[in-house]
């Protein structure tokens, strides 16, 4: 992305293709003569908002197409300059003859993202507006495009700069009280900033839980499948997805790499995911496997822990982990009726089928289960999560700070706030000053 780019730009706004209409976008301010020219000077004032029915020509007056053109003018458009839309008939064909027609009046093509990026430097919207935008795009799920939108209005940016001038007003009499230091006052100044910074931690840590819960709800659920060679885990993947992705062998070490599937379980979207088998090997590209499954068993927001024979009570890890033992077609009748009973387990032959509906009901619970976080506001982005850890790790460092250290306490408030800065996308000192004296009346 460069941010220096200027000039008048535009971007087909929908997917290339055949469809019954196609939207290019024009930013910048030769957007209303462009109007003038391809609509033959029909459309040479537009109105703000206007949406009106218009045939389009190209250099050598010849038709284009019959299109609709929406303005907006500047500053109340949503990159913040004067934007169009034109609505053309949803053919590529069409779209290459605007694409030509626009060349030639000296615009150029938008880069990836651009319009937003205008949008942000244009200060319409913060940079969590901007990542929410692109997460309700790219949403898998219903709770997700629900949760993008609210980031979208700006519910979550209001909340983190409520957060921004807490740290703000508390650095602001820390600060008062380093500049008329009256040791008296020392000890009441640190008592209030501990408060609101143990209120702060509580509303990053709350924020930053709420990560995965998004990550859930927006791009789906990893899920990973792991357990020894040929417990079954590739049979299960293959019979999860309903078809044969990976390869299954009696061969042990047949899956050396993860293999990845986006799928659906009742309400959610989920990544599916199958692993090497965990062992002890020589094998330098299996030894990979088994770390990279080790890696994702870590990271993904459940686990399928797959056994062949029922594993010790210790063994169990109800947190994340739903214990499948495989291959219950091999088994006598009255073992079966055992396993059945445990509750710790759910059986299936993955090769044949059997005991599969189950656990994807089940699965679909633990799913619903973490996504039951009523939080209003919540994150969706790893950088999101990032700028959050940092000003969590500053607050946690202020606050375990010795009486004495005021100024300490003052530069890790300053590192929070400026971690703060960086989530919204925007840097100002000029706010601590203004913060320190909208916060004190010195005569008093
Ligand atoms: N009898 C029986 N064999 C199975 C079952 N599931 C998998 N297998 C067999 O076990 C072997 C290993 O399967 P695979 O899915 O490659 O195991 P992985 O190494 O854990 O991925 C293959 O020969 C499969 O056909 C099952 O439910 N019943
Ligand atoms: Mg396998």
């Amino acid at each position: 992305m460069n941010g220096n780019k200027e000039g008048t730009y535009f971007g087909l706004s929908t997917p290339l293709g055949r469809s019954a209409t196609a939207t290019i976008r024009i930013s910048g301010y030769k957007s209303k003569g462009v109007l003038n020219k391809i609509t033959a000077g029909k459309l040479k004032n537009p109105k703000h908002k206007n949406t009106s029915v218009f045939d389009i020509y190209n250099k050598n007056n010849d038709l284009i197409d019959n299109v609709l053109i929406t303005f907006f003018e500047a500053p109340n458009s949503y990159t913040g300059e004067d934007l169009v839309e034109i609505h053309t008939h949803g053919n590529p064909v069409i779209i290459d003859m605007v694409y030509d027609t626009l060349f030639e009046l000296g615009l150029r093509l938008a880069e990836p993202g651009e319009f937003t990026r205008t949008a942000y430097l244009n200060d319409k919207i913060d940079l969590i507006q901007a990542e929410s935008i692109l997460s309700l795009i790219n949403s898998n799920t219903k709770e997700g495009v629900g949760l993008s939108l609210n980031n979208v209005s700006g519910s979550l940016s209001k909340k983190i700069k409520k957060m921004r001038s807490n740290i703000i007003s508390t650095l602001g009499f820390v600060e008062y009280e380093l500049d008329i230091s009256e040791t008296d006052n020392q000890r009441e100044t640190i008592t209030q900033a501990h408060k609101n910074i143990k209120n702060l931690l509580l509303e990053t840590s709350e924020l930053i839980s709420t990560a995965k819960y998004a990550r859930i709800k927006t791009i789906g659920a990893q899920i990973v499948i792991y357990g020894k060679p040929n417990a079954g885990k590739s049979t299960l993947f293959n019979s999860l997805l309903n078809y044969d992705r990976s390869i299954v062998t009696d061969i042990k070490g047949t899956t050396r790499d993860t293999i990845e599937e986006i799928s659906t379980v009742g309400n959610h979207s989920v990544v599916f995911i199958d692993t090497a088998g965990i062992r002890t090997t020589e094998d330098p590209i299996e030894k990979l496997g088994v770390k990279r499954t080790q890696e994702k068993v870590s990271t993904a927001d459940l686990s399928i822990h797959m056994v062949t024979s029922v594993p010790k009570k210790s063994k169990l890890k109800p947190k994340n982990n739903i214990t499948v033992l495989n291959k219950i077609d091999l088994l006598e009748k009255s073992e079966l009726n055992k396993v059945k009973n445990n509750k710790n387990l759910v059986c299936v032959s993955a090769k044949n089928k059997m005991g599969i509906r189950l656990l994807l009901k089940r699965i679909n619970k633990e799913l619903d289960l973490k996504t039951q976080n009523k939080t209003t506001n919540q994150i969706t982005s790893p950088r999101q999560e990032q700028s959050l850890k940092n000003a969590q790790n500053e607050l946690q460092r202020a606050l375990e700070c010795k009486e004495d250290n005021l100024e300490i306490i003052a530069h890790h408030l300053t590192g929070a706030i400026k971690a703060f800065d960086i989530l919204m996308g925007r840097t100002s000192p000029d706010d601590v000053l203004e913060g320190v004296f909208s916060n004190f009346c010195v005569g008093k």
